[in-house]
């Protein structure tokens, strides 16, 4: 089987619409198709400030959704990066072979350190992406289920692998983001011309899956569209309403020519109205399920205790075998 690694931050406390349908969702389906190896990347997290506590909280929350989502130990692979030091030790290597030009050119990292104020962004922020190098490599994933704005920190991972394959020799599966055109980006709400996020979005753009599902009903129903009265895919002329249709057609699996058809002849409030529903009807399991682990954190944590044990069979395997082509002295 290929093998699959993703990770997702525990910042935000509830996932968002985005997080699930331009990842999660997919994580979801590949432990049917692929080895696959699932985190929650707590050491991302610190590249901004943190509350010690409710990081913690977080943390076990993230992998509590995950699970809700439909995620099953028993056929992935869940675990917390920080439970697997492997992802520092490779990720030292990985900074030490990445040009610092390189580096800087990542927009991510420009679009978040402006945000901040380029004295207050973090070494740590400006790294992030080599980290995630050394995340994916460790487990000689094939495929990375991302959404769009992941894109250029997979292609930064494949030319490390391939530099440090050619330097000393083959060493590390060369990765392929896996990234499905449909939901590679969600849109925000309020503001169909900017993605869903948690830093970006202000509070009625952003659909939180752990919110009461009444305040995400209220939202999709006071989404931003245009003046217009087609119920009509056309991502330039119709970002708002493309976007409730991909949403829809995701969460129902109606094909969107489907959904236009049905809505032919009808306002926007009427596919805002159903797709409320239809929202609450997905939701609202998917909370109960996430509720149900974080009653019970205990087979929570045990799940993370056996995920970190299997991921750490694989990763040190892989980090020996890197630091011994470098040149390292073994340990005796
Ligand atoms: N709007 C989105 N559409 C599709 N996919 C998205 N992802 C995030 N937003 C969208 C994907 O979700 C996964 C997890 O992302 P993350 O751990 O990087 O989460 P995040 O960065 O904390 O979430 P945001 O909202 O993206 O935060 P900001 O904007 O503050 O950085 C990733 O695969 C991501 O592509």
């Amino acid at each position: 089987r290929p093998r699959v690694l993703s990770g997702i931050q525990p910042t935000a406390g509830s996932f968002h619409l985005g997080n699930y349908l331009g990842a999660v969702r997919q994580w979801v389906a590949m432990q049917e198709t692929h080895d696959a190896f699932y985190m929650v990347v707590d050491l991302h997290a610190i590249t901004v400030p943190q509350d010690p506590a409710e990081l913690r909280a977080n943390t076990r929350l993230a992998a509590a959704q995950l699970l809700g989502a439909g995620l099953d130990p028993d056929r992935c692979t869940l675990f917390v990066q920080s439970h697997v030091p492997e992802h520092a030790q490779l990720g030292w290597v990985m900074n030490c072979l990445t040009g610092f030009g390189e580096a800087s050119r990542m927009t991510q990292f420009k679009d978040k350190s402006a945000k901040q104020g380029a004295d207050r962004a973090t070494v740590g922020l400006f790294t992030y992406p080599i980290l995630q190098i050394a995340d994916i490599l460790l487990y000689q994933a094939n495929a990375v289920p991302v959404g769009e704005d992941q894109r250029q920190h997979i292609e930064l991972t494949r030319d490390l692998a391939e530099r440090f394959n050619g330097r000393y020799g083959q060493t590390f599966t060369v990765p392929a983001p896996y990234i499905v055109k449909e939901t590679a980006k969600i849109f925000d709400l309020q503001d169909p011309a900017i993605k869903m996020s948690k830093s970006a979005s202000a509070p009625k753009g952003i659909i939180n899956l752990l919110d009461e599902p009444k305040t995400s009903a209220k939202k999709i129903k006071s989404a931003v569209t245009d003046t217009g009265t087609e119920i009509r895919f056309d991502e330039t002329g119709k970002p708002g309403i493309s976007n409730l249709l991909t949403i829809y057609s995701t969460l129902t699996g109606a094909g969107v020519s489907e959904l236009e058809k049905k809505y032919e002849g009808k306002g926007y409030g009427a596919l805002k109205t159903d797709l409320a529903e239809v929202f609450v009807d997905w939701v609202t399991p998917f909370r109960a399920r996430t509720q149900e682990f974080l009653d019970d954190p205990e087979t929570l944590d045990s799940i993370l205790a056996k995920g970190a044990e299997k991921a750490r069979a694989v990763a040190a395997e892989t980090l020996a075998q890197a630091y011994d082509r470098v040149g390292f002295l073994p340990a005796k």
